[in-house]
């Protein structure tokens, strides 16, 4: 029997299954007795990330995998395939072979880093600064009236003291210094779109993971998936607000060692906050979602009076289904953003999980309490 195994790396694996064994599982605190996985399979690849022999054990109700040291980050590395130019025909890069071969040096510095490494740094081309200076630009016209206050606060201050400007792409080694002051925030490279799981348990370290690739030129004012105008412009200002880093922080360690559906959950949670949300501030509705304020079409859309708008409640917005291709027919809003963090660390309380976590900031580390 054949089984096939992604790579972090998107390449697909064979994989010889030589043994499968199905047990009544250990009975573990607060858990019911489902079964256990034994699987022991061969793995051929000339990857020598892989080992040859591997042995997979897998437990339906075990507690998931998850970082306890800011080094395990280095584990935190699945991908998804989605939207990657070379996997799919509607990317607009799909069809060009120059942009291709950017976005795979781009990658490879991802995927050579490890936590503590300098970050990577990139020489743009002309080409790519001319794409950031047309959205820089534009957005910069508009976020006065449109976004919220704290994200104009924070990209000021970006503007100031982090070189942020339309002449050039600021560089993650700069921003992650500058965050690691106001906020202690820092960032690190990543290649695309990451599992919800992993990206949210960076989150619990106060780690930001950012891709280093521009959008393709010939769609400046939307992109489905995240590039570094995302990262830097819709994000990072963000992240410079304490209250906000708190609240990322948080939303990070409610992920740790979750369910898979409790995750569905947080991530849709995030998708409808930390990416689109919008927030009322002096009787206005504001953005605050980084994929709003980094996305021309869409924060002018998400502001006019086409779309739907629903007062923001996490119970419902967790299992409101969305969309990641195009711009959301429907939107969230919050009295505040103080009210939003307030209505999602009561809901992160809620979640079930047969322990507590911790997280010390002195080693970095997250400390598991077990619960009697
Ligand atoms: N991966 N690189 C990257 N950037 C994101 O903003 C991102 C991600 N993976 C998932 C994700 N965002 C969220 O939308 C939630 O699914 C957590
Ligand atoms: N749609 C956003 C943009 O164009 O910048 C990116 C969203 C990433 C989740
Ligand atoms: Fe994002």
């Amino acid at each position: 029997m054949m089984l096939c195994l992604l790579s972090q790396r998107k390449r697909t694996f064979e994989v010889k299954l030589l043994h499968i064994e199905s047990r009544p599982g250990r009975k573990q605190k607060n858990s019911g007795s489902d079964l256990e996985f034994l699987i022991k399979c061969e793995v051929h690849s000339s990857d020598l990330e892989v080992s040859p022999m591997t042995y997979y054990f897998l437990s339906t109700n075990a507690v998931p995998w998850f970082p306890k040291r800011i080094k395990d980050l280095d584990q935190c590395n699945f991908l998804m395939t989605k939207f990657d130019p070379e996997m799919d025909s509607n990317h607009p890069g799909y069809s060009d072979s120059e942009y291709r071969k950017r976005r795979a040096y781009i990658s490879e510095l991802a995927f050579g880093y490890k936590q503590g490494d300098p970050l990577p740094y990139v020489e743009y081309t002309e080409d790519e600064v001319s794409t950031w200076r047309e959205i820089y630009l534009k957005l910069r016209s508009i976020y006065p009236s449109l976004a919220c206050r704290q994200f104009l606060e924070g990209l000021q201050q970006l503007e100031t003291e982090c070189g942020y400007s339309e002449e050039r792409i600021p560089q993650l080694r700069d921003i992650s210094a500058f965050l690691k002051e106001k906020t202690g925030f820092q960032l690190r490279p990543v290649a695309g779109l990451l599992s919800a799981r992993d990206f949210l348990a960076s989150l619990a370290f106060r780690v930001f993971q950012c891709t280093q690739y521009i959008r393709h030129s010939s769609a400046p004012m939307h992109s489905p998936e995240p590039d570094c105008c995302h990262e830097l412009l819709g994000h990072i200002p963000m992240l410079a607000d304490k209250e906000f880093a708190q609240f990322s922080q948080e939303i990070g360690l409610a992920s740790l060692g979750a369910s898979e559906e409790e995750i569905e959950k947080l991530s849709t949670l995030y998708w409808f906050t930390v990416e689109f949300g919008l927030c009322k501030q002096n009787g206005t509705v504001k953005a605050y979602g980084a994929g709003l304020l980094s996305s021309y079409g869409e924060l002018i859309y998400a502001l006019s009076n086409e779309p739907k708008y629903k007062p923001f409640n996490p119970e419902e917005t967790a299992v409101q289904s969305y969309q990641d291709q195009t711009y959301q027919p429907i939107y969230y809003v919050s009295e505040s953003l103080e009210d939003a963090k307030i209505k999602i660390r009561r809901y992160a309380a809620n979640i079930k999980r047969p322990f507590a976590v911790c997280y010390d900031p002195f080693t970095c580390r997250v400390e598991v309490l077990d619960q009697p």
